[in-house]
């Protein structure tokens, strides 16, 4: 129970509600948010915030970008459901506008993005006893140490993080489980011949923004197209411009077997994701064998459209090159004796505090909410710093300058 001290009536009365009502399945950061714009936030008192964590990616574009809104609301008024039993009039064109966004022949949509690895899974699967000809039910697919896939069962049976996995057995079989960014372990994991897919995350953002050597995806799509194995890239979180580039493999020139987004697909309005990937293994999945109620539907394609449009219109990549790489060299400029290390790519960092305190992040987290900027740690000693990508250069100056002034509290 968070103590009420420092805290307004409203931000109390809210929390206490949370307590009261609601499954105790996260430990936010004690602010009560009410409004959102660009890359600010205010609380339900009217104070301001930089948004640090943009909904862990998924507001690449900021808070309710007005194209994005004014889509969502027209559509919302016409015709938001349908199910996948009818046509709509949206999914056609979001299906061709996607998949040559990205280069791809077909796309399966679907909403939030454990159910799109759990998609692209299946995919792979299909693909395997189809096409690659594995024995029934021995397909193997390779994930990587520290990784981050989702909440549902198959995902945290292949994850390495005791709280996201403990107590939830009996687990998935049929995965492999390698240290990320080491080729030979790959290299030996796909001597195996019911490989048929590797999953990986380009940045393990959760992981607390750890970026692989440069090389290792386009050495390890190779090795996978050498072995007939499915590159599956999770592009959920580095995907949609956050790291300088439209997908993170793009700094690699690797295009994924399966490409999986979510999060900013819809710029923050709903939940978005969708699979894509070419013929041969798209269309392994026949009539009935997949769906979703809400995957396709028409408020999500016409969102996800105009949520697309704008990050391209907008030059959020470029933006979030320039502002990243300027972030990081000023976060590096201050010199703080309990930064350790200061790592990501475009918009998409993370600073590792080195202090004796086991809640120094943490502190550090409820300093910065006093002081007007919102973060909250991925691990005990990281925080993720991931702004909307249409942050300003003087706004990032400010923002350093915050965190800088914040630090102090941990001396
Ligand atoms: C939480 C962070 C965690 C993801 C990647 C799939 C999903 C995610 C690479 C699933 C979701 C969210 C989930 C949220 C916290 C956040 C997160 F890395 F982004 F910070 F947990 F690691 N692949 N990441 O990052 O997508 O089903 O949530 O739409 O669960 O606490 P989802």
């Amino acid at each position: 129970m968070l103590s009420a001290i420092n805290m307004s009536e409203k931000t109390n009365h809210y929390i206490q509600l949370e307590d009261q009502y609601g499954a105790h399945n996260y430990h936010p950061v004690p602010v009560v948010l009410s409004r959102g714009k660009g890359v600010f936030v205010w609380d339900v008192d009217g104070k301001e915030y930089y948004d640090f964590l943009s909904g862990y990616s998924a507001l690449n574009q900021g808070h309710c970008h007005p194209k994005i809104v004014t889509a969502f609301l027209e559509q919302a008024q016409k015709l938001a459901l349908t199910s996948r039993a009818f046509y709509n009039d949206q999914l056609g064109d979001f299906e061709k506008f996607i998949t040559a966004f990205f280069g791809y022949d077909k796309v399966l949509p679907m909403n939030t993005g454990a159910e799109a690895v759990e998609t692209a899974l299946k995919l792979c699967r299909k693909w395997a006893y189809k096409v690659k000809d594995i024995p029934h039910d021995k397909a193997k697919i390779i994930v990587c140490e520290n990784n981050f896939h989702g909440r549902t069962i198959t995902a945290i049976s292949i994850s390495t993080n005791p709280e996201a996995k403990d107590d939830y057995g009996p687990y998935t079989p049929g995965f492999e489980i390698i240290p990320f960014n080491n080729i030979s372990a790959l290299k030996k994991a796909l001597t195996d011949k019911n490989v048929a897919g590797f999953l990986v995350e380009p940045i393990q953002g959760e992981a607390g923004v750890v970026v692989p050597d440069e090389g290792y995806l386009s050495a390890a799509k190779l090795l996978c197209e050498q072995h007939n194995v499915l590159f599956i890239a999770d592009e959920i979180q580095t995907g949609l411009a956050r790291t300088g580039k439209m997908l993170a493999c793009d700094y690699e020139n690797v295009r994924p077997d399966i490409l999986i987004l979510g999060k900013a697909l819809s710029g923050g309005m709903m939940p978005i994701s969708a699979v894509l990937s070419d013929d041969e293994i798209m269309l392994t999945i026949q009539p009935g064998e997949h769906g979703s109620t809400y995957g396709g539907n028409p408020l999500a394609c016409k969102t996800a459209m105009v949520a697309l449009q704008v990050l391209k219109e907008e030059k959020m990549a470029e933006n979030a090159l320039a502002m990243g790489e300027l972030f990081r060299e000023n976060l590096r400029a201050l010199n703080s004796k309990h930064i350790s290390i200061v790592r990501g790519k475009g918009l998409l960092n993370a600073i590792v505090i080195d202090h004796a305190k086991k809640d120094a992040a943490w502190n550090l987290c409820l300093q910065l909410k006093d002081n007007g900027l919102l973060a909250k740690p991925t691990h005990d000693d990281r925080i993720r710093l991931a702004p909307p990508l249409i942050i300003r250069k003087d706004q990032i100056l400010e923002s350093v300058k915050i965190i800088g002034n914040s630090l102090s509290c941990l001396d």
